[in-house]
């Protein structure tokens, strides 16, 4: 007997989970199966990238003008990769790339999916050995499969993802996704290669008592923001408040942990940046996908992130994610202080 007998793999995981959906042809199953290959490759490179030439600035810039990183680059053409081999996938939008790729191969043409991603989000934590992530978002195009892709395919409301999730390259590496039928956790085991189901249904605490935020933006932030702050710095036996502030800078770490724990994780608008710093379409939707499988919710701070029309790819939007009874009460603080 080995002591991997009771383990479910990713792929085996994925597999039983396509007979929930009858008439299911296995195209997102193997879909999915190339985000974890490319995951796998990102993941060994993450691992070695003290060793190897790796680290540091790759020189250009992308298009929100920010120092694009080697790993970055890297973690962008791997999945691009991997997207395009599936055959799944008719087109791809990534943070990297102002526009979205289009497959015009005959097969991706016939891709029922195209696919949103941040390839490796929290990028300036690489080069300090802090956690990163990828997160996705997966929908069925809207053109006619057999034509190649356009923008009308990416630019749907986060309500009609088939499927998101994200990978975090940390003290272990994890793959979480959600297809709208709960939420649930895989970690790597680097003896094996294999991604296994250590988070089965996961749910987050409806109250919780993390909040982050970088406060170092304090005097920027909307009133609402701020009181709520000091509202989570009060002491209240009852509410188990203080709370504890913890704040990493990487989106994938940060809700990771407040999804298991229970906490509120919030980027709001600021005077700076008045639609705040969170990518809708690849960084915000398919956070609020998981988020609301969990039992949580994800929201802008007037409504639901997930009933967003997108009007452009690399759309921001303020982001308030986490546990119910927290999200609920900053919303209350912004609407009273508005
Ligand atoms: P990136 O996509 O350029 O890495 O930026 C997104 C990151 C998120 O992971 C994180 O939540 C946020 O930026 C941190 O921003 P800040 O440093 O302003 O607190
Ligand atoms: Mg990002």
């Amino acid at each position: 007997m080995t002591e991997h007998n009771n383990v479910q793999t990713l792929n085996q995981f994925i597999i039983e989970r396509q007979s929930d959906h009858p008439g299911a042809k296995g195209e997102l199953s193997r879909l999915l199966h190339h985000v974890e290959i490319a995951a796998k490759i990102v993941n060994r490179a993450v691992n070695k990238a003290g060793l190897v030439d790796i680290l540091g600035e790759h020189g250009d810039q992308n298009v929100q003008g920010e120092d694009q990183q080697k790993l970055d680059v890297f973690a962008d053409t791997h999945f691009i990769d991997a997207l395009r081999a599936s055959g799944e996938c008719a087109a791809v939008a990534s943070e990297e790339n102002e526009d979205i790729i289009i497959f015009e191969d005959e097969m991706c043409k016939n891709g029922k999916y195209v696919f949103c991603m941040d390839p490796l989000d929290g990028s300036s934590n690489i080069d300090v050995n802090v956690s990163i992530g990828t997160i996705f978002s997966i929908f069925e195009r809207i053109t006619p499969r057999g034509q190649v892709a356009n923008m009308e395919d990416f630019l749907q409301e986060g309500t009609k993802q088939v499927a998101a999730g994200y990978i975090i390259y940390g003290s272990s590496t994890m793959l979480v996704y959600t297809t709208g039928n709960g939420v649930n956790g895989f970690t790597l085991d680097p003896s094996i290669g294999e991604f296994c189901l250590s988070h089965p249904n996961i749910k987050t605490p409806k109250s919780g008592t993390i909040y982050s935020i970088n406060e170092g933006n304090y005097i920027n932030f909307p009133q609402g923001v701020k009181k709520y702050i000091k509202y989570c710095q009060e002491k209240d036996a009852r509410s188990k408040r203080p709370f504890t502030s913890r704040y990493i800078g990487s989106l994938v770490a940060d809700f990771h942990r407040n999804l298991l724990k229970g906490g509120i994780f919030i980027y709001p608008q600021t005077n700076k940046n008045p639609d705040g710093k969170l990518r809708l379409m690849y960084e915000c939707n398919p956070v609020a996908f998981i988020a609301e499988q969990a039992g949580g919710l994800a929201t802008d701070g007037n409504g639901r992130i997930m009933e967003i029309t997108p009007d452009s790819l690399h759309q921001r939007v303020p982001f308030y994610t986490g546990s119910t009874n927290m999200v609920k009460k900053t919303e209350e603080f912004l609407h009273f202080f508005n």
